[in-house]
């Protein structure tokens, strides 16, 4: 039985060209829910895994799988169709799962045989046991799974061609920003998965460099953060000689054990999400955890920084309090708080959060021809309607940003910051650069965007 586990590109994603930016070579990452899924496969069924963020295969000319598994963010939803439709027209099952199909679950039906919701764990077994026997039912749903079932993901699936490996270690979110999804999906119970079981699978990765794909790897209670510090002695003591960068929010800086614990571990860089530059804008998006303790956040960077730690901060531009000239006060804080590296999002209603909720009740979805329009929904694009902020004045903002923080002369004082400190220059530049070199993919993107915005909404008055 053979068994193909499909991550669809989405061509509008700039980190995904990698023939035109070389840097973008440490910003591809693996799809470890395919791994995962794969390590929850049984032997009889012969798995390729295919990435097409790094080459899109011609599937003809390859053997007929018995089934076919998508993964796909919402982003990716309008491709993993298409993959769908070529193999569905051969006659070849197909099953869809991740986030975008729990989400939206009627549209996926309508082009796959079989939706999977939630998490695999407990569900996977049996549909393929159903698709052997040929009795796929339209949907399953895996619901939350028992971390101690999440099985080590098969690294030897995937093992060239990318800058970074990837591991899981804990799953869930209580904090339920409203622009995330990662609450409804992965539920507000933060929960850890067995330290040795984490450990046994850093050992079985390849690559030196990891990506620890966690939304919050220390969690925000002290319970969570003392089993952080007891995953990081054990990585210390098994000797792992890995370097990895993580998620976290800005707690991370709070507590000097634990600091000096992860940097022991090997955790070179942290992005954390600030989000917004006032209380009251954390308000707005629902994380003022965010604001605990009168938080000084230039001082919580550097307390950070100086265990050679890199600091990636995130910032979003689109809410309802942000007006003209938003890009630049972005890039200047940003710059206040020292941070390493910036990375800024447009403000997106997600399927599924509570974003989404009231940005559909107030008719603020500025491209809504589903499916089609979900390629769109990549965060670097401003698809709602900004109080504030046309799409054409979002994108200046956004371009101001970037043109501010990555400007030539700004990444090389960072580099020589970074040389002074004896902290990581190089992941620093590199990390830099990447950026840098998308804003010239960027601008072809957004020309191509305005036009589309333009094109649908005028036709849209015209009729
Ligand atoms: C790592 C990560 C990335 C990596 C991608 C790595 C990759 N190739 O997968 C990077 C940094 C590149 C990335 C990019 C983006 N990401 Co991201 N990312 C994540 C993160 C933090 C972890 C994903 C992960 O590996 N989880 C671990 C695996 C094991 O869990 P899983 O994917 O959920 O898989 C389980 C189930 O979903 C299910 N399942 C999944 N697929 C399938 C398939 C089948 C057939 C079945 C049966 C089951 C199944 O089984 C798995 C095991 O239980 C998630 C948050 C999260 N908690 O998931 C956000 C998340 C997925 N990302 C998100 C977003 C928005 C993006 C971006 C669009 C925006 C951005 N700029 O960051 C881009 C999209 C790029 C694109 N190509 O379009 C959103 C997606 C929301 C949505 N509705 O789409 C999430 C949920 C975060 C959030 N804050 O809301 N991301
Ligand atoms: S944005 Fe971060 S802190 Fe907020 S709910 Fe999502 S994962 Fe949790």
């Amino acid at each position: 039985m053979r068994l193909y586990l499909i991550n669809p590109s989405n061509p509008l994603v700039s980190i995904v060209k990698v023939r035109e930016s070389r840097w973008n070579r440490y910003r591809v990452w693996k799809p470890l829910s395919l791994m995962v899924l794969a390590g929850l496969t049984p032997p009889p069924w012969e798995i390729l895994i295919v990435d097409e963020n790094l080459q899109v295969p011609d599937y003809v000319a390859l053997p007929r799988p018995d089934l076919v598994g998508i993964t796909a963010f919402t982003s990716q939803a309008n491709r993993a169709y298409e993959v769908a439709a070529q193999f569905r027209q051969r006659g070849v099952p197909v099953v869809m799962g991740g986030i975008h199909a729990t989400m939206c679950r009627d549209e996926v039906g309508q082009h796959v045989d079989s939706v999977v919701t939630g998490e695999a764990e407990g569900i996977w077994p049996q549909v393929l046991d159903d698709a052997r026997h040929g009795s796929l039912k339209p949907s399953y749903d895996g619901g939350l799974a028992e971390i101690s079932d999440v099985p080590p993901a098969r690294h030897d699936l995937l093992d060239g061609g990318y800058a970074l490996g990837a591991i899981q270690t804990t799953r869930g979110c209580p904090l339920n920003c409203s622009f995330c999804s990662v609450t409804a999906f992965n539920g507000a119970r933060y929960r850890q998965r067995p330290i040795p079981d984490v450990v046994r699978e850093f050992q079985s990765i390849r690559e030196k460099r990891v990506l620890v794909v966690d939304d919050n790897l220390i969690g925000t209670r002290p319970d969570h953060i003392a089993r952080a510090k007891d995953l990081f002695r054990a990585m210390i003591q098994a000797n792992l000689r890995k370097e990895w960068i993580a998620q976290a929010t800005i707690n991370f800086a709070d507590d000097k054990e634990l600091l000096t614990l992860a940097a022991k571990a090997g955790c070179r860089g942290v992005f954390i999400g600030f989000e917004t530059l006032s209380p009251e804008g954390l308000k707005e998006i629902g994380k003022k955890f965010n604001l605990l303790k009168g938080r000084d956040f230039r001082a919580s960077v550097r307390r950070i920084q100086r265990h050679n730690i890199l600091v990636v901060g995130s910032f979003i531009i689109g809410l309802d309090l942000d007006t003209p000239g938003i890009g630049i006060r972005i890039a200047k804080v940003a710059r206040q708080y020292g941070v390493d590296n910036l990375n800024v999002l447009f403000l997106t209603p997600l399927p599924g959060t509570r974003l989404w909720d009231q940005m559909k009740s107030q008719d603020r979805l500025g491209l809504d021809a589903f499916p089609s329009d979900w390629k769109y929904y990549t965060l670097t694009f401003p698809v709602a309607r900004y109080r504030h902020l046309s799409p054409d004045s979002a994108i200046e903002e956004m371009i101001s940003c970037d043109r501010n923080f990555y400007s030539l002369p700004r990444i090389l004082g960072r580099a020589a910051g970074n040389l002074w400190h004896r902290s990581h220059p190089l992941i620093s530049l590199v990390g830099n650069l990447s950026y840098r070199s998308n804003l010239r993919l960027n601008g072809t993107a957004y020309a191509n965007f305005k036009e589309y915005w333009h094109h649908r909404h005028d036709s849209v008055k015209g009729t």
